[in-house]
């Protein structure tokens, strides 16, 4: 099946296998950031819609056809891969050219990655003197999605995946600026033949829709990911009632640059960190740390090359950088780049708007930014920004480096450049983050944990981990007969 678009689509929520309206019968606006045009009108639910949800979120995958409807879903993602790709960038503001190589065939892998994961899934058996233990692997239940604005289709897919995949009925509830591409995902898994009930979708404003799921009863576990300040609500609420919950949240990520790297990729590697979907990746390398010996020389190709980005229509294919999220947004991010002037901050290139024609004249671009001469520790380098700003600071040793690079609240991600294999190795060991990238950054291999330390969350997902989240394991002792 296959659903144009037409210029304003009204969206519904997806439940017990039923496209339907909001039971306010309210609506949101969801915007194309890009060009400030109405695109979609969004359902604005509430909590009798998560409980028609929950209540329809019963029937779950048969175990012995839950890798094949995974694989179902990804065949039905890749037929539609271009509309999707339009609808990520129209939604979010960002290029084209990065939702066809980034975020859309990560959602069509996260949905191959996962079933090839659940049909080798094994579990434990512990031998004992007497007795013999095995593990069982058993669904949780209803589980609650959670998503944000940044990489709507592909963070939406890299929790459902799994949690389908484990036999878990689903309720997820993507961010209420980027819409399109979880609703087309609901008509994809339809498509697919899922049991009714299996995926559900509730649209809507997270104190309202999003609250209402982390708080009902009925179901088992939340998986968030979005901001620390609204993970730590998510938290408050969902805690009492021993759900489980994974809380993937925000970050400062450091890029660490020696003065032993290879000039040219830690180049390439910074610029692409700082600025990939305008900065607004949680993984992004905001904290660019350059020892002193090279600073100088480093700091000025950073700029030339930032400089020359092309910043514009998210749908011209040459275009590196969209627009943000929202006007409003870009106010925030704006407002980060004068409190960097008042604490002292030169910027050295960005800051403006820039001048763009029709049709994204008025859209909300900001133009990528690097920002030098401030404190390590001031707020413009410390919290997150979540925008294209960049901020370069010099250290003199390793081990001021690795101070620098841990001395914020955040512990996602951190890259670091250097030639010097036992220093790398060094390094990555006595950083305070759930990631760490050496002469590379967001290559990924969807076995391995992702998740962060300190304020940057709680848990890890990915490949044996998302399965664990997404189960509850068994332990059966069988006493032998003695011999
Ligand atoms: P956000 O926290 O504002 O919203 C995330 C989601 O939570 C949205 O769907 C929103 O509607 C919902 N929500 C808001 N309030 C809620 C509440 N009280 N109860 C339940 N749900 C609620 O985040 P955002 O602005 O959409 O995304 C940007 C943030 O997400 C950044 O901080 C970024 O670092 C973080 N992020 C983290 C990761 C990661 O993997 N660690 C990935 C992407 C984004
Ligand atoms: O690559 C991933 O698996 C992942 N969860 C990325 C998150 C990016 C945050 O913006």
């Amino acid at each position: 099946m296959s659903r144009t678009m037409s210029a304003v689509r009204t969206l519904s929520n997806y439940i017990g296998g039923s496209f339907v309206p909001p039971q306010s019968s309210q609506f949101l606006d969801d915007f194309n950031p890009a060009t400030g045009e109405r695109i979609a009108r969004v359902p604005r639910s509430g909590a009798a819609d998560v409980d028609a949800a929950v209540a329809a979120a019963r029937n779950q995958v048969s175990a012995s056809g839950r890798a094949e409807l995974l694989e179902k879903i990804a065949d039905g993602i890749e037929q539609r891969a271009e509309e999707l790709a339009q609808l990520e960038s129209q939604d979010t503001g960002k290029p084209v050219a990065l939702a066809r190589s980034v975020d859309i065939p990560r959602a069509i892998l996260n949905f191959r990655f996962f079933a090839g994961a659940v049909r080798h899934d094994q579990t434990a058996c512990h031998e004992m003197a007497g007795a013999l233990n095995y593990t069982l692997r058993r669904p949780l239940g209803v589980v609650g999605l959670i998503t944000p604005w940044n990489l709507p289709l592909y963070l939406l897919t890299w929790k459902t995946a799994p949690a389908l995949g484990m036999g878990n009925s689903v309720v997820a509830k993507p961010s209420e600026l980027t819409p399109l591409t979880a609703q087309a995902l609901a008509e994809i898994i339809h498509d697919a033949g899922a049991p009714r009930g299996a995926f559900n979708l509730v649209h809507g404003l997270g104190p309202e829709a999003g609250q209402a799921l982390v708080g009902h009863p009925g179901v088992a576990a939340i998986s968030f990911t979005g901001g620390t300040a609204t993970g730590a609500k998510v938290a408050a609420s969902a805690a009492p009632q021993f759900k489980k919950l994974s809380l993937e949240l925000g970050g400062k990520n450091p890029t660490v640059v020696f003065a032993d790297a290879d000039f040219e990729a830690a180049i390439a590697g910074t610029v692409r960190a700082g600025f990939l979907n305008q900065g607004q990746v949680c993984l992004c390398g905001s904290r660019v740390l350059v020892e002193r010996k090279i600073y100088e020389r480093f700091v000025e190709a950073l700029v030339a090359r930032v400089r020359s980005m092309k910043i514009g229509d998210p749908g011209d294919p040459k275009t590196e950088l969209g627009a943000l999220i929202s006007p409003q947004h870009r106010d925030k991010v704006e407002g980060y780049v004068r409190l960097a002037k008042q604490e002292g901050g030169a910027v050295l290139c960005g800051g403006e708007r820039p001048s763009l024609p029709p049709p994204v004249a008025n859209g909300a671009f900001l133009a990528p930014t690097v920002i030098a001469g401030l404190s390590p520790s001031c707020r413009t380098a410390t919290e997150e920004i979540f925008g294209p700003v960049v901020t370069v600071h010099p250290f003199d040793s390793e081990e001021e480096a690795v101070s620098l690079a841990n001395g914020v609240r955040y512990g996602l991600a951190a890259s670091v450049w250097t030639t010097d294999l036992a220093r790398a190795h060094r390094v990555a060991g006595a950083l305070a983050a759930g990631v760490v990238w050496v002469n590379c950054w967001l290559l990924r291999d969807l076995r391995t944990p992702f998740g962060g330390v300190k304020d940057s969350g709680v848990g890890r997902e990915g490949g044996q981990w998302s399965l664990d989240f997404f189960s509850e394991v068994r332990n059966v002792c069988v006493a032998l007969p003695a011999p």
